[in-house]
């Protein structure tokens, strides 16, 4: 008889533990509150939104009109160091670039889009170049492009690379984009540099996966006429040649310097921070246009894109500079 109330008294307390276990596993009735929360918080914003909107009503102040100095002139009818880009066999053969475009040397001959390169893009495809290093102020670069696009536009960037130790690692890269302005303008105009000098990763040029730690041009120099020089870079559309670019930058930016080499890019968008774009692509992402090169054709990664060697500006090439027109 003693044994019936500790059987109940276990069965007691079974009974509890169970009913301990079930409550655990049970959902608790957080939910509820936790929706309440939730619709604090949606509440939340819209309160933000009055907040910020108050102050933008307030903000409306002109921004100072840039002023403008020094205003580039018409470059020379002749001279300056000329070179050219392949372009004819990029037009007339569809979906391929025979000679030009070398991934591992740093030279792209690509002015298609990507993966099936049925489109063709004359306004992304250098075809010559001029640049006037003579006058006191100014260098004059003449871009030639192959033609205009379908709309008669330059809908691009269009950049001017310099290195100014001619050791294959740009200094500044001078970029406009989508020009479209028959008087000199600063709009669309943007000066970078490599502050901290590490564009090329251990081979200049070349690609290497060294480089892919590259931060590239990562500093602003000139931004449209904002920066330490309102009057820093410019460009015009030719007045005497529908298919060219004219591009005037202070000799002032060189710091001195009168031997350099040039290269110009040109591109749908051009992404200083992925200069040198070998180092930052890997063959088979960025592919190839020339269809001998089977493994890596068609171009992929790296699209609508042109580029030429790099000219000596103001001295003879030696041939040993990295990247430099043959
Ligand atoms: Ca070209
Ligand atoms: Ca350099
Ligand atoms: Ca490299
Ligand atoms: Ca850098």
């Amino acid at each position: 008889m003693k044994k019936i109330p500790s059987l109940i008294s276990i069965i007691l307390l079974c009974g509890l533990i169970l009913a301990a276990c079930s409550s655990a596993t049970q959902p608790p009735p957080q939910p509820s509150e936790a929706v309440v929360v939730e619709s604090a918080a949606t509440e939340a914003p819209t309160v933000e939104v009055q907040a910020t909107a108050a102050p933008a009503t307030a903000e409306p102040e002109a921004a100072p009109a840039i002023q403008h100095t020094n205003v580039p002139a018409s470059p020379p009818a002749s001279g300056g160091e000329k070179w050219g880009d392949h372009s004819t066999v990029s037009s007339n053969n569809a979906a391929r670039a025979l000679l030009g475009d070398d991934f591992t040397e740093g030279k792209f001959e690509r002015p298609y889009n990507a993966d099936t390169m049925d489109a063709y893009f004359p306004q992304l495809d250098i075809d010559r170049i001029v640049v006037h290093p003579e006058d006191a102020t100014w260098v004059y670069a003449l871009i030639t492009m192959v033609g205009r696009d379908a709309s008669n536009a330059f809908t691009g960037q269009y950049a001017i690379e310099l290195d100014l130790d001619r050791n294959g690692r740009g200094e500044f890269l001078i970029v406009v984009d989508q020009p479209s302005s028959a008087d000199w303008t600063t709009e669309g105009v943007r000066v970078y540099k490599d502050a901290n000098l590490d564009i090329g990763g251990v081979k200049p040029m070349i690609a290497d996966s060294e480089g892919v730690t590259s931060n590239g041009y990562e500093a602003v120099l000139f931004d449209q006429g904002t920066g330490d020089d309102p009057d820093l870079a410019w460009y015009r559309l030719d007045p005497g040649d529908p298919n060219s670019i004219q591009v005037a930058y202070k000799q002032s930016l060189l710091g001195g310097v009168t031997k350099y080499t040039a290269g110009i890019w040109a591109g749908t968008h051009l992404d200083p921070a992925l200069f040198d774009y070998n180092d930052h692509y890997k063959y088979e992402q960025a592919g190839a246009a020339n269809p001998e090169i089977k493994n890596f054709y068609p171009i992929k990664g790296l699209s609508e894109l042109d580029n030429t060697c790099r000219q000596a500006i103001g001295y003879d090439a030696t041939g040993l500079e990295p990247g430099i027109c043959p």
